[in-house]
């Protein structure tokens, strides 16, 4: 930015707020976190946040989001319209403050006006400095006041630019994202956007938010998210593709130190625990004092009410918290002024207060619901009850395990060739679907960096089983065992032993619902090997082509049609479809599939903006309720055409 265009628009005493913005442009990461896709759609997450504020503040009852053609991002809100008047200690109209200084609802603002704010809480000004131009318009008073900026810069002062109906209220932001900042990408994804808005809406109960995407002229496609229920419907859905194992949904909420707690509850009859934690709508997914807060209560609650009712006898030892939460689905959510984070990426709660507000309020309010509903009380304990024993069980299977290991030195399992590399960085593991495929796996591979683990068959669908059934699977132990990291509280990633985990399955149906199992598994019981990227999915090609000797590979439809135009459709074309790795040689299968210099390998990924989803889409394709599954497949119309159904 030159001064001499700041002079000329500005007094001497803006001039260094303005480099407040150019160190946002200088680094961006520190303000968005990343200026890769997720940093993208954040900028969105922003200006939503500021509406969501002004409905958490009740003014506020419509959010519409549209992606627009030129891909500029247009958010509107019905509520007050950000105040237009001057700000006497910036000597620049309010809104100005809003999206030209940093920080500026914390700094400027009335003190605690801003409570949702965006994974690094920076507004309005953010956004701006990162956009190539940034249009804010404001209905007040039958007027429409409008401000343009150009990266950061006001480049049209606030003015009256025509009228609207009298008693209209509220605020447009158009932004466009700088391309310059965004190499990686600045193609917004409607699916992405559209799973952290539902979020958004699920956690402010009555809120409106409409998603369309207008890029498309012919086909605009819009979505719309609003429950009154709140949370307590986030948790419906996202026990929709589950057996819940009573009807209601618990629901407790409270004020205590100024804290705002939300909790919604359900059991489901599968074994895992689905619990999302939020400070103000963002989420926590390392948890922190509210979630410690929420199981502390739960399971004393649960404790105190089967020992009081007889259904843990004397003898009997507490249920822990794991027994308690087997199959419960459970949103907390907290809305506090100030909340203090920790850990690494920032993402733990650790107001210490919250700890007690949660409890409290929910140790109260679910004794009581408890004393009210002792059949629904009664089916918690007992389902509590069995998963004791279960995990008693998998406890001694796994001492078992755990000693027999110690005996025989670590052996890996015998179905593993291995490499000879020992070095994790150089070195991938092929899960491989079946033991013939294994073996042209074995034959193809090179030893010195790859190894090859066949498994037989379909391996078990951990969303199904209990913990002793799946520590006493053969092939989830191969796995666990050839990996190297343990497992559970054992789980340590820096013993991986490959940094390369490739899944490697025929490319029909079968062979993606064993992808499928095989990522449920990973996502359930080693997320951080997703998390920090070593798992990718192997690519093999669905069919090969010859004429005149030559043999070229096709990877999807179009890629074959494509070839068939460019080396001519002739009689002599010969065109094989694989059915399955099978029917490759080992010399095919290292060519098309595993020779690094060639094979395409997916790299597994998850939108941690919106984790709820990501358990939702495991449980969907993996449980037993058929119509939430078709209803998944036919949303999601892409991923059914990988799955090639
Ligand atoms: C499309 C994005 O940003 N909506 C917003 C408001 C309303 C107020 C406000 C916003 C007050 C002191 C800063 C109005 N009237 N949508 C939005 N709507 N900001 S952002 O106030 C901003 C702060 O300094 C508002 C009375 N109080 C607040």
């Amino acid at each position: 930015m030159e001064n001499e265009k700041l002079d000329f628009e500005y007094g001497a005493d803006q001039i260094q707020i303005l480099e407040g913005l150019e160190a946002v442009r200088k680094r961006p990461g520190m303000y968005i976190g990343t200026t890769a896709s997720r940093g993208l759609h954040h900028l969105v997450y922003e200006i939503v946040d500021n509406a969501v504020d002004e409905a958490l503040a009740g003014f506020c009852s419509v959010i519409d989001v549209t992606l627009n053609k030129d891909n500029s991002v247009t958010v509107i809100d019905n509520g007050r319209g950000i105040p237009i008047g001057l700000n006497q200690k910036a000597g620049i109209p309010a809104v100005e403050v809003v999206f030209t200084i940093l920080h500026a609802g914390g700094k400027f603002g009335g003190g605690g006006y801003k409570v949702s704010g965006g994974l690094h809480g920076v507004g309005a000004s953010v956004v701006n400095a990162l956009s190539d131009w940034l249009e804010v318009e404001i209905f007040q008073d039958g007027k429409i006041h409008r401000q343009r900026y150009e990266r950061g810069i006001v480049s049209s002062k606030l003015r009256v630019v025509g009228e609207c109906e009298p008693d209209k209220t509220g605020t447009k932001v158009t932004f466009l994202p700088d391309v310059t900042i965004f190499q990686e990408t600045n193609t917004f994804e409607f699916d992405i956007l559209k799973q952290r808005l539902r979020e958004m809406a699920f956690l402010t109960k009555g809120l409106r938010i409409i998603l369309r995407d207008a890029r498309d002229l012919d086909n605009e496609i819009k979505r719309e998210f609003h429950y009154e229920g709140g949370i307590k419907e986030f948790v419906t859905y996202l026990n929709r593709s589950k057996t819940a194992i009573y009807d209601n949904v618990l629901y407790f909420e409270g004020k205590k130190n100024n804290i705002e707690v939300e909790v919604a509850i359900q059991h489901n009859d599968s074994y895992v625990e689905s619990s999302y934690s939020f400070v103000n709508n963002i989420n926590t997914p390392e948890g922190g004092t509210h979630l410690i807060g929420f199981r502390n209560a739960i399971t004393k609650t649960f404790n105190d009410y089967a020992r009081s009712n007889k259904i843990l006898k004397e003898n009997e030892p507490n249920l822990s918290g794991e027994d308690v939460r087997e199959g419960l689905t459970a949103i907390v959510s907290v809305k506090i002024e100030d909340p203090q984070f920790e850990g690494q990426t920032k993402q733990k709660l650790g107001t210490t207060e919250a700890r007690g507000a949660v409890d409290n309020i929910v140790s109260e309010q679910l004794t009581y619901y408890l004393e009210q509903n002792p059949t629904i009380a009664k089916i918690i304990c007992e389902k509590s009850i069995l998963a004791q024993r279960a995990r008693d069980a998998a406890r001694k299977a796994r001492d078992l395990t755990r000693r027999k290991t110690a005996l025989d030195g670590m052996s890996l399992p015998g179905k593993l060739a291995d490499c000879s590399d020992k070095d994790p960085k150089n070195c991938e593991i092929y899960i491989v679907e079946g033991d013939s495929a294994g073996g042209s796996a074995k034959t193809a591979r090179s030893r010195a960096t790859q190894a090859i683990l066949p498994l037989r068959g379909k391996i078990l669908n951990v969303e199904k089983a209990r913990l002793d059934r799946i520590y006493g699977n053969a092939e989830i132990k191969a796995m666990i065992t050839a990996f190297g990291t343990g497992i559970h509280d054992d789980f340590d990633i820096d013993k991986l032993r490959y940094h390369k985990i490739i899944i490697m399955t025929d490319a029909d149906v079968d062979g993606a619902h064993i992808s499928t199992l095989l990522l449920t598994f990973l996502y359930r019981f080693m997320p951080e090997l997703i998390k920090q990227g070593y798992v990718y999915m192997a690519q093999p090609p669905l069919y090969k082509l010859e004429k005149n000797k030559k043999t070229w590979y096709a990877y999807s439809d179009d890629e074959l049609e494509k070839l068939l135009i460019e080396i001519g459709r002739d009689q002599n074309n010969k065109i094989q479809r694989y059915k399955g790795l099978g029917e490759m040689d080992a010399t095919q299968l290292w060519d098309t599939t595993m020779d690094p210099e060639k094979r395409v390998l997916l790299k597994v990924t998850m939108n941690e903006e919106a984790e709820s989803e990501i358990d939702l889409t495991f449980t969907t394709l993996m449980g037993d309720k058929v119509e939430p599954r078709r209803e998944f497949i036919e949303e999601n119309a892409r991923f059914v055409k990988n799955l090639d159904i």
